[in-house]
């Protein structure tokens, strides 16, 4: 595998600063255990200072769970990209299944927020996936390739700055993991659209239902990156053992 691996938490709406402050020791102490994989966490809004802090000289880099497509202004409850750089922050997580089914988030939409992120030199993890419906009537490669479309505009360039997550939405936070065949026959059509815009080796996370007991089986596929991980990034034994998997 010559890309670097990359296992990143999202941690979504959970936490609290005593809460948030053992689990950051815990991965902060055991990060070694990751080997040469990349370990990330993208914490709620309020808590970047918290994971600077603690994270700050760690191999562990931390990052937001949106951005805005704005840089500044009159945009009540938006984050501009400065102000998360202003943190350290190094990923913004872009058009996740739930800001696009809770929130409205289009596909053009996200494809900006992710020319925000780079151009504050952040780098975007844009997230795409099919619903259940989507795979029961066989359109599993429509929808993904029409949420990619907007983001592989951006060009090579961009794409090659950029990371991407696959994240079934029938997956996430079910317990029902696609399985490793599955989530490698979306990744190699994802790669293969990449590659079409000269971005063949973006990086690739297959999220939704990750745990350690399943980890290594989808980390064996050749277009599966890393992952992006919800609720199993909120234990931290859990979670480096996610990133172990890999080593
Ligand atoms: C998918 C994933 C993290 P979980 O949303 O982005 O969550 O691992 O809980 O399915």
């Amino acid at each position: 595998h010559t890309r670097k691996r990359l296992v990143m938490g999202n941690w979504k709406m959970h936490g609290s600063l005593a809460a948030n402050a053992a689990l950051l020791d815990g991965l902060a102490a055991g990060a070694m255990r990751a080997g040469e994989t990349q370990l990330a966490v993208c914490v709620p809004f309020p808590y970047l200072a918290q994971a600077q802090a603690a994270l700050a000289g760690t191999p562990i880099s931390w990052g937001a769970q949106d951005v805005s497509v704005h840089t500044q202004g009159a945009y009540t409850g938006e984050v501009a990209p400065a102000m998360l750089a202003d943190f350290g922050v190094t990923w913004a997580l872009c058009g996740h299944s739930e800001r696009r089914a809770l929130h409205g988030e289009s596909s053009d939409l996200v494809a900006a927020k992710a020319a925000s992120a780079l151009a504050a030199g952040l780098t975007p993890v844009v997230c795409v996936g099919e619903t259940l419906a989507d795979r029961d009537a066989d359109q599993v490669e429509r929808v993904i390739g029409e949420q990619l479309a907007p983001v592989l505009a951006l060009g090579a360039e961009a794409l090659a700055r950029l990371v991407i997550a696959y994240e079934p939405v029938w997956a996430i936070g079910t317990g029902r993991t696609a399985t490793p065949e599955q989530a490698q026959a979306v990744h190699a059509f994802i790669r293969a659209a990449l590659a079409q815009h000269g971005a063949g080796q973006t990086r690739i996370l297959y999220g939704g239902s990750v745990k350690a007991a399943n980890a290594a089986s989808l980390f064996a596929q050749p277009d599966i990156d890393g992952a992006l991980v919800g609720g199993a990034s909120l234990v931290a034994d859990e979670f480096l053992n996610i990133a172990a998997a890999v080593a």
